[in-house]
């Protein structure tokens, strides 16, 4: 017992946050739920939503389903509010309403499931854009306290190497004054939409707080239909994944078991003395 837990202290110490939990058991519950019902059954019958760490899960959840044509949520969500900046001070944004950092009309919408960085639209609000598309972009310089409007246009990443290149990043928007300072930057300039330093990761988050790369998506998912999709089912006929409306039906798979990191220590600390 002792040296199992050893094991996985050195593994977490290790930093590989990834791997799979041990020992944890599967629950299919055949009964139809919003995505955050489904949440708050896992969590007082079982553990939580299940966290999918590889395909060797993803089969053992399909084995257990009917071989029906229906779908069952997992603990994978999209956060259209988990912003960050290029910048540091990374998680200032975090996800609370500013003032001075105004969303345009019906935005963030993450259209067609592409949308994970930020313009400023018509040179005052936010707007969620391809990363890839090209626009003129507003560096800040540290040094000289400057915002600098580049014209050319350039992707979202591009343009972060660029203002890190030559100044010091992307701009941040940080306080009432700074969004009057780059509204003056821009004013005049004609630039309709303008990249600042403000992005996200996709489909970073499983409701048990771990964190796993592994993916089995649809060939044509996730596509966020109708803007309104931000939570993911499991297809019972093929194991794939789609992005669903988290206020659709679904019949849910749930797990028993530690979570990782301070759990898996707190309980090893127990057998330990
Ligand atoms: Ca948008």
């Amino acid at each position: 017992m002792e040296e199992t837990c050893l094991l996985l202290i050195l593994l977490l110490s290790g930093g590989l946050s990834t791997l799979p939990p041990h020992s944890r058991e599967y629950q299919f519950v055949n009964q139809l739920m919003t995505w955050t019902e489904a949440q708050s059954y896992c969590r007082e019958h079982f553990t939580d939503l299940v966290t999918i760490y590889n395909s060797n899960i993803n089969q053992l959840l399909l084995s257990m389903s009917p071989n029906i044509d229906t779908f069952a949520w997992i603990g994978l969500y999209d956060d259209r509010y988990s912003w960050k900046w290029s910048m540091e001070g990374k998680l200032f944004y975090v996800g609370s309403t500013h003032e001075f950092l105004i969303w345009a009309n019906g935005q963030p919408d993450c259209v067609n499931a592409k949308e994970y960085c930020v313009a400023l639209q018509g040179q005052t609000q936010m707007d969620d854009r391809p990363c890839g598309d090209s626009y003129p972009f507003l560096c800040y310089n540290a040094s000289s306290t400057s915002y600098i409007l580049v014209k050319e246009s350039r992707s979202w990443s591009e343009a972060q190497s660029y203002c890190r290149t030559y100044h010091t990043d992307l701009t941040s928007i940080r306080s009432k004054e700074e969004k009057s300072n780059i509204t003056l930057t821009l004013n005049g300039s004609g630039v309709q939409y303008v990249w600042i330093g403000l992005y996200r990761d996709p489909w970073a988050f499983w409701s048990d707080n771990t964190t796993s790369t592994f993916t089995n998506w649809e060939p044509s998912q996730p596509n966020n239909y109708n803007s309104a999709q931000y939570c993911v089912t499991m297809y019972f006929m093929s194991g794939k994944w789609s992005d669903s409306a988290c206020n659709e039906k679904a019949d849910v798979f749930c797990f028993t078991g530690e979570v990782q990191n301070a759990n898996t220590i707190r309980s090893c600390h127990h057998v330990k003395h």
